[in-house]
């Protein structure tokens, strides 16, 4: 398979369109960076999404924008439906072009910006709803832990699978109300859990890699983030599973219309969510379990970011410096 840009050739294994991809989260993750702290958490989206859209114009793909800002009468820019790119083969993109906007408002730890791409139809048409995740690392039984299991018969599971004892598994969940239940039955079985106030997609991958000490991330979260955390998990190696949650009809209904023949309260797996070959980058925006965050210095910034791909397995992480006096937006 070509990999060269010049011929427009590109298919969703190529290895040079994981590292134009690079460029995408690199230039969302500089824009957003002039917003942390800065309690403005609408302004420092609206950068990150502008940035997002005008990077994906040098990329020579012909992209769907299907996990998105939202729905095109909500969102100017990445709605769900829009095209992207210079043109080229046709494929799918999902986004969050500044995932944990409260993160990086308040300058506080994993907020980054995620960008996934497979080839078209391969990701599941996320509503803008809950959906109930879990994830665990790569090289376990396949089975594990399962969704429909209580939250100790999995970590019992899973210490004996890692082979230590159930009080150094760490469990890792949005600090939510809604949450509250399992986190207090994990810690009656005896195991850690780390709380995080947002960003899931953060904390799924951290479940999958040695280096962060979590072990498990479980609970609700966005439904959209959740099929960029699967598209991750791919590449990982990790297993995940997942069910859409419903407040009414009306939201169920979506969810139909979005994947016509599909029954919307199915238990997902991996492949439901994010399937065939997929690519994978994030940019940190702030430090956090797995990326540093922007450093933006004179006359420029760093940053740093994970890109991987599914095909290969092979896991990047990559450091920009990135010069203002030559390009005013950090990227070529
Ligand atoms: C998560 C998290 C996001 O929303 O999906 C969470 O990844 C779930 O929603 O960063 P609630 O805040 O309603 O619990 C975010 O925190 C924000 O989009």
């Amino acid at each position: 398979m070509s990999v060269s840009s010049s011929d427009a050739s590109y298919h969703v294994s190529d290895r040079n369109l994981a590292l134009e991809l690079v460029r995408v989260t690199e230039a969302a993750a500089i824009a957003s960076s002039h917003w942390t702290g800065r309690g403005q958490k609408n302004e420092a989206d609206g950068a990150a999404v502008e940035a997002m859209r005008k990077a994906f114009d040098t990329v020579t793909i012909d992209g769907t924008v299907v996990i998105g800002e939202g729905e095109m009468d909500e969102a100017p820019m990445l709605y769900i439906g829009e095209k992207v790119g210079a043109g080229g083969p046709e494929m799918d993109i999902a986004v969050d072009p500044l995932e944990g906007t409260n993160l990086c408002a308040k300058d506080m730890p994993n907020a980054m910006t995620v960008v996934a791409l497979a080839e078209k139809g391969k990701f599941l048409h996320a509503p803008d709803v809950y959906m109930d995740k879990i994830v665990v690392g790569p090289d376990l039984p396949e089975g594990v832990v399962d969704i429909e299991s209580l939250i100790t018969t999995n970590l019992k599971n899973l210490a004996k699978a890692l082979g230590k004892d159930i009080r150094e598994v760490n469990l890792c969940a949005l600090d939510r109300p809604r949450h509250e239940e399992m986190i207090a039955r994990a810690r009656e079985a005896g195991a850690r859990v780390r709380l995080f106030s947002d960003g899931d997609v953060a904390a799924a991958i951290a479940a999958c890699l040695s280096t962060s000490q979590v072990d498990i991330f479980a609970g609700s979260g966005g439904a959209p983030e959740g099929v960029l955390a699967a598209a991750a998990v791919r590449c990982t190696g990790g297993q995940m599973q997942a069910r859409l949650l419903f407040e009414d009809e009306e939201q169920k209904e979506r969810a139909r219309k979005m994947n016509p023949g599909r029954d919307p309260d199915r238990k997902l797996g991996l492949h439901d969510l994010a399937d065939g070959e997929v690519l994978f980058s994030a940019t940190g925006v702030t430090s956090g379990f797995l990326l540093k965050g922007v450093r933006r210095t004179k006359a420029g910034a760093q940053t740093h970011s994970l890109v991987m791909r599914s095909k290969s397995g092979t896991l990047r992480f990559v450091e920009g410096i990135h010069n203002f006096r030559t390009k005013t937006w950090g990227v070529s």
